[in-house]
């Protein structure tokens, strides 16, 4: 805060989260004086906060180590009704030809020309780190697919299908991808993609890891489209993933062999 007038002054300063009032300062200052006003907030909980000091106002994402930023199990009645169980409660809605089916675990989404979208969200950019693990059921898996991306190509990232699994990730400086590994048709068959920016790029399919590539020093570059999943993100009506998708769980943080192994026997991390 600065007192850029030419009298002293005083000014309250009213601090204010998740709409509660929490605490009040109130600052005297000379004229061009300034001071750093700081408020702290103890035990924030996961999930997204309103911030707001006096009019100004802006939004904190809080973040915790190894919890998912996006959480589908598809455990609802209709894909109508289809919720993010994380705690930040992303908007989810279906377009095409989708329905409820069995899953690898309790129940899944059946894609036939059917996807699901998920509003652009910063938390689901790929930026320095990102872990990404579902299960699929595909009708032919050697079919050129699109399974999950946030994309307008040139700019953040694909997994797909196409006999093996064909991730695509944009940095700031590139392209990084690889085809690697086998996947069945017609089986549950468990994906996962790890980035950490300056390390590596990794494919796991079935617990086991496919194919790992030197990540390059810059970030994922962030662009503003949906997440889409079933089809490819710039146009889910092109390269749709035909089959089953279960338990699509997106992280801001790499997954370790062993998580990847512990999702792959118990969908859970421990
Ligand atoms: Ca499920």
């Amino acid at each position: 805060m600065k007192n850029s007038g030419l009298m002293e002054g005083e000014k309250q300063i009213d601090f204010t989260f998740d709409g509660e009032l929490r605490e009040s300062k109130t600052i005297g200052l000379a004229p061009g004086e300034s001071e750093t006003v700081t408020f702290t907030v103890p035990n924030v909980p996961q999930g997204i906060h309103q911030v707001q000091i006096n009019d100004l106002s802006t939004v904190l994402h809080a973040l915790y180590a190894g919890q998912p930023v996006l959480e589908l199990g598809f455990e609802e009645e209709n894909p109508g009704a289809i919720a993010d169980s994380s705690a930040y409660e992303q908007e989810v809605s279906v377009g095409g030809n989708a329905s409820v089916s069995e899953g690898k675990f309790g129940q899944a989404l059946r894609l036939d020309g059917g996807w699901a979208k998920i509003p652009d969200s910063d938390l689901l950019n790929g930026g320095k780190q990102l872990s990404i693990s579902l299960w699929v059921n595909l009708d032919d898996a050697d079919q050129d697919q699109k399974i999950i991306g946030k994309t307008s190509i040139g700019n953040g990232y694909v997994v797909g299908v196409e006999e093996g699994i064909y991730p695509e990730v944009w940095t700031e400086t590139g392209r990084l991808s690889f085809n690697e590994g086998m996947i069945a048709s017609r089986e549950w068959t468990h994906l996962v993609l790890t980035w950490e920016q300056g390390e590596q790029l990794i494919a796991y399919i079935d617990g086991e890891k496919v194919a790992e590539s030197a990540a390059g020093n810059s970030p994922v570059a962030d662009n503003e489209n949906d997440l889409i999943i079933g089809g490819a993100p710039w146009n889910p009506s092109s390269l749709q993933m035909k089959g089953s998708v279960d338990e699509v769980k997106m992280y801001k943080d790499v997954l370790s062999t062993e998580e990847v192994e512990q999702l792959y026997q118990n969908n859970t991390i421990e």
